[in-house]
């Protein structure tokens, strides 16, 4: 499976309104000065830089929604992100989504499934993101994105000017968490009233992380035919790892844990879209942005096939050294 998704195509999203940090915008351009696209291309990619994704607000979308904060914003800025990963997904490329606050999922998410059909969806979080208006502790729409998607979650929400676009398709059997450890009380519920794949930092410690992955992988794709969607929030990682976030928690993933994650997920062969989210570079010192921007290196160069055991042999046979 080594040469699936050798093309990789990067956008970023430059969105910080479904949070109230500004900075995570930043994100995307913060990672690019700092070389993520040449590490990914050193890993062996032909990486394609497709830039920031822009969007105008309409006017006649502007309807609001109580207790979900910028949703005319977030609506048209996602509409174009779907539109945007629909195309690179479909192109055969690994589609990489530099964001952005974790709303960004919703496009990315709505995206990939337009193009592939029937997804496995990943969510690698701290919080498992599936409140809606009415459960929301804060009316922040990074909280809310799973809840979105989740066909099931559908009768749950009011109707939503401008987001005509996005429909909630993929169902709670086919999504799975993992670095859980912040649940709101309505989002604990919700797990347990569908049993979806929801593995804390508990799960991790009893399992091992890649005892756990396995679990999940069968219980969301147990025929092992979907494509894989991988939504990685750096504050799933401890904020030893990634201090520079919104909404840090800790007692998180280690980087050997999520690095371990993220290559065995890239192994499987399935995995058309990864999102990186919620780095916040105006979060913390230099020192701790520095920190969180290699995590999210390493985290890249795995999606994009580097290993820790040994760099993957080139597609020709390597010539003996003389
Ligand atoms: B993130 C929270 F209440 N659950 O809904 C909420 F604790 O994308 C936090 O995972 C959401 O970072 C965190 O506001 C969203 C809160
Ligand atoms: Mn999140
Ligand atoms: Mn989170
Ligand atoms: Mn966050």
């Amino acid at each position: 499976v080594r040469n699936v998704y050798k093309k990789v195509g990067v956008i970023g999203v430059p969105f910080d309104k479904g949070q109230t940090n500004s900075g995570v915008a930043l994100a995307p351009d913060e990672l690019r000065r700092a070389g993520v696209i040449e590490s990914m291309k050193a890993v062996g990619c032909e990486v394609t830089d497709y830039g920031n994704i822009t969007y105008r607000v309409k006017e006649e979308d502007c309807g609001s929604v109580s207790n979900m904060s910028h949703l005319a914003h977030i609506a048209a800025c996602q509409q174009e992100v779907s539109k945007k990963v629909q195309e690179i997904v479909s192109r055969g490329e690994l589609c990489v989504t530099l964001g952005g606050d974790h709303t960004v999922s919703i496009g990315t998410v709505d995206g990939h499934q337009k193009a592939k059909g029937d997804l496995a969806l990943l969510w690698v979080d701290a919080h498992a993101d599936l409140n809606t208006n009415a459960t929301s502790p804060s009316g922040n729409v990074h909280g809310m994105p799973v809840a979105l998607l989740a066909r099931e979650l559908a009768d749950y929400w009011p109707y939503l000017p401008g987001m005509d676009w996005q429909m909630p398709r993929i169902s709670m059997r086919n999504i799975g968490y993992i670095g859980l450890r912040s649940l709101d009380s309505y989002e604990r519920l919700t797990i347990d009233k569908w049993g979806v794949a929801a593995y804390g930092m508990d799960e991790v410690l009893r399992l091992g992380a890649l005892e756990a992955l396995r679990q999940i992988r069968r219980r969301i794709d147990p025929r092992q035919r979907r494509s894989l969607h991988l939504s990685f929030d750096v504050d799933s990682l401890d904020p030893l790892e990634a201090p520079s976030t919104g909404t840090p928690v800790r007692g998180g993933l280690s980087l050997r844990e999520a690095l371990a994650l993220v290559e065995e997920v890239r192994r499987s062969g399935r995995l058309a879209a990864v999102d990186l989210v919620e780095f916040n570079p105006a979060v913390g010192d230099a020192r701790d942005r520095a920190t969180t921007v290699e995590a999210c290196r390493s985290v890249l160069r795995a999606a994009c096939g580097h290993s820790r055991s040994g760099a993957l042999p080139p597609d020709e046979d390597l010539p003996l050294p003389r």
